[in-house]
């Protein structure tokens, strides 16, 4: 990405090891996106915005939301985790001039996916769990699928998420079991019924 400003005002806003978190994520899309011929460019973008409302500052994580009027879902609400995500696509919009419907989509779905996720929202959601500095077990192997099946990878990497968020007792989005159970489908029948 040529334009400084943005990576200066990101790492900013967010900190310097999210910044770098950031950076490797960009770098995880524009591998993935040249191995599955997709536009290059975009899912950078996105990749490297992808986390743009983790901000530092918390409280003004809430205030944002209040002041762009977004109104949050039960599950999203006092939930940092999602919330980011949420306020990261107006951020995105608002600050970093973000016009592309794409782009702004793969920010906002980022954290939990989403049914009938588009090339560049699979790649940004990809991109964040495998870029190089994630370490947990099985990362390897879903690390590889994501070169050779991405909806396979993702649906993988998602019931792993499921699973630790069942064990921790923490709500699950409906978006997360929507988009699951479609990669099911496609999984078992090749279709999105
Ligand atoms: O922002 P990152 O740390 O890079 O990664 P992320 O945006 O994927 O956030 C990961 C967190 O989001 C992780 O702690 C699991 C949580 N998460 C994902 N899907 C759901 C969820 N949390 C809840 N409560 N419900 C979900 O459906
Ligand atoms: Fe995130
Ligand atoms: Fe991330």
């Amino acid at each position: 990405m040529k334009d400084r400003w943005i990576h200066e005002k990101l790492e900013a806003d967010i900190g310097h090891d999210r910044y770098l978190h950031s950076v490797r994520v960009m770098e995880t899309c524009i591998d993935l996106a040249r191995h599955h011929g997709y536009h290059v460019e975009k899912v950078a973008i996105a990749g490297l915005l992808h986390d743009c409302g983790r901000l530092l500052d918390v409280k003004r994580m809430l205030k944002l939301i209040g002041d762009f009027d977004i109104i949050l879902d039960s599950i999203a609400r006092d939930n940092t985790g999602l919330i980011h995500a949420i306020l990261g696509e107006e951020l995105a919009r608002r600050e970093y001039h973000i016009g592309d419907v794409e782009v702004l989509n793969a920010i906002r779905f980022h954290t939990t996916g989403r049914e009938n996720m588009n090339s560049t929202e699979k790649i940004v959601y990809i991109a964040d769990i495998i870029e190089p500095n994630r370490n947990f077990p099985g990362v390897e192997n879903i690390r590889d699928m994501a070169y050779r099946d991405i909806d396979g990878s993702i649906l993988h990497s998602m019931e792993g998420t499921l699973k630790f968020l069942i064990e921790t007792s923490a709500p699950i989005h409906l978006d997360t079991i929507r988009a699951r159970n479609q990669l099911l489908r496609l999984k078992k029948w090749g279709d999105t019924r």
